[in-house]
């Protein structure tokens, strides 16, 4: 039997059952502050420090969260399927922890900082932050956080290598986004437009649910899991 190819696009949802605040649900990031003043370029050049206080706590936050059984059970895919890819928009490193080793960060890594002036760059794992904001160690510039920010061109490699997987998937997996957020939310058409089936696993419907040939309502933590030992049965 011919394995089929699998790409999983997942979103803040995936680490929500995790402890991770997600963006625009009920209880999101972007509900209690708005994101041009803090994950924009614009924003960091206006008030570094600001933005710096806001990664800050959101590093000591996740620095306290494990992955749940949906970042598992991904983790348990990309070993059992060759086909498999996982493409993910979140910057908290927590499909890595749960045994990925080919995850494509789209939107970067909040445990790497960047100079803003010289080419240096760093893994920096110290929570909480000091001095804040943090300076380049090569050139005494200010560091950034490592992710993409509004207005921000995605890292076009890793991009690229994501529009390739859900080109070519029979099945992509959308977990727990709002697909809102581009180029990320054009992933899924791809899959699509080359006759591939959509499957979303999400706690309320987006955007995409009328697209999608099924929606798993409910806590992809719990729905994703099942679903997998499920699918995983016809393969037999
Ligand atoms: C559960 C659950 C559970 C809860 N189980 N489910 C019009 C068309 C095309 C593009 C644009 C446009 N207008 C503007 C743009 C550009 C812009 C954009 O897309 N804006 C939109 C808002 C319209 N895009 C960009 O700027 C991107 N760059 C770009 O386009 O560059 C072009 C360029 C080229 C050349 C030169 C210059 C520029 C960059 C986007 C970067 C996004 N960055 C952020 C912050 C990252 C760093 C950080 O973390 O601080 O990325 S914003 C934020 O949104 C973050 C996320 O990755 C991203 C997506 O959010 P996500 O993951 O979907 O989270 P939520 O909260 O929205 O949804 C959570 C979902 O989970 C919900 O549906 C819940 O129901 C569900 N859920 N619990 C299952 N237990
Ligand atoms: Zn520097």
């Amino acid at each position: 039997m011919t394995l089929p190819k699998i790409a999983v696009l997942t979103g803040a949802g995936v680490s929500a059952g995790s402890g991770v605040p997600t963006f625009r649900d009920a209880g999101g990031l972007w509900r209690e502050f708005r994101a041009q003043d803090l994950a924009t370029p614009q924003a960091f050049r206006r008030d570094p420090r600001l933005v710096w206080e806001f990664y800050d706590w959101r590093r000591q936050r996740i620095a306290g969260c494990a992955p749940n059984p949906a970042h598992q059970t991904l983790a348990e895919m990309e070993a059992d399927l060759p086909g498999f890819k996982l493409v993910t928009q979140n910057v908290d490193g927590l499909h890595t922890l749960a045994g990925n080793r080919r995850a494509l960060y789209l939107h970067g890594d909040i445990w790497q900082v960047r100079c803003i002036a010289c080419d240096y760059r760093a893994e920096n794992r110290q929570v909480p932050l000091d001095p804040l904001p943090p300076l380049c160690p090569r050139c005494g510039a200010l560091l950034r956080p490592g992710v993409v920010w509004f207005g921000e061109p995605l890292n076009g490699a890793i991009l690229h290598q994501a529009m390739r997987a859900f080109a070519e998937a029979d099945i992509a997996l959308i977990v727990g986004t709002s697909a809102l957020v581009y180029p990320a939310a054009d992933l899924p058409f791809q899959t699509t437009q080359r006759g591939g089936v959509l499957y979303e696993f999400n706690t309320e419907r987006t955007a995409l649910s009328d697209v999608a040939a099924a929606v798993w309502l409910g806590p992809c933590e719990t729905t994703l899991p099942q679903w997998w030992a499920d699918f995983r049965r016809t393969l037999a």
